[in-house]
């Protein structure tokens, strides 16, 4: 068993994941994201797979800092789309990656297609003492006529998990949670640390 206290860095710039994941961790491991770990530099994401990113990203953060860390990498696949977003979820309406910006391109192309089921995949990347580790998550769902709901970040006013009838964004943080491909990850990945939820 880990201990309580035991730190781990999360490859991440994005405070909605961190926030996710500490939630669902509930204190038992000690969570730093790359601004609180003194890391300002971006980490390329640059493969055409969420799998070589997200090894890249612990790659990259084990060579700066030589200590136990995370990563993980999360697109949208929609089947009417062949699968985009996809790995290119972030910068899908271009650069800088906006949220409502991307939302707004994805409802573009989907106007008029009624076959609307998407999923989100997200991997995880666990190196320990240098050595990593994949986790991958997935949520089906599907992809909403328009935006609705204020909360979560991404494409969550625009994605119904199967099972629910509201968007990521209308439901908050628990009940996401419950649903989401981040969850299902990271249980894979606290169930290989001996630490299942
Ligand atoms: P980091 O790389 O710093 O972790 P990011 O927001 O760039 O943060 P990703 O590259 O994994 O994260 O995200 C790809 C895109 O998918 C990006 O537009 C995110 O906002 C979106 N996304 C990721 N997870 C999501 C989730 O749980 N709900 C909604 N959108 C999500």
């Amino acid at each position: 068993m880990s201990s309580p206290t035991q730190t781990l860095v999360f490859a991440t710039r994005n405070p909605h994941k961190a926030a996710e994941v500490r939630a669902l961790l509930k204190g038992r491991f000690h969570i730093l994201t790359l601004p609180e770990a003194g890391i300002n530099e971006e980490i390329p994401e640059p493969f055409p797979t969420l799998e070589e990113n997200a090894l890249a990203k612990t790659d990259f953060l084990f060579q700066r800092l030589g200590c136990d860390c995370f990563s993980e990498d999360t697109g949208l696949e929609v089947n009417a789309l062949g699968g985009e977003p996809g790995v290119r979820s972030a910068r899908y309406a271009g650069e800088p990656p906006q949220d409502a910006a991307n939302q707004q391109r994805l409802l573009e192309r989907m106007q008029g297609v009624t076959t609307r089921e998407a999923r989100f995949r997200t991997v995880f990347s666990l190196c320990l003492q240098g050595k990593s580790h994949c986790f991958e998550g997935i949520c089906e769902g599907r992809i909403a006529e328009y935006p609705a709901g204020k909360q979560g970040f991404g494409y969550d006013p625009v994605f119904i998990p199967t099972g629910a009838g509201q968007t990521f964004a209308e439901m908050g943080m628990e009940a996401k949670n419950h649903f989401s491909h981040r969850r299902k990850a990271l249980d894979a990945m606290l169930h290989f640390l001996g630490e299942g939820i």
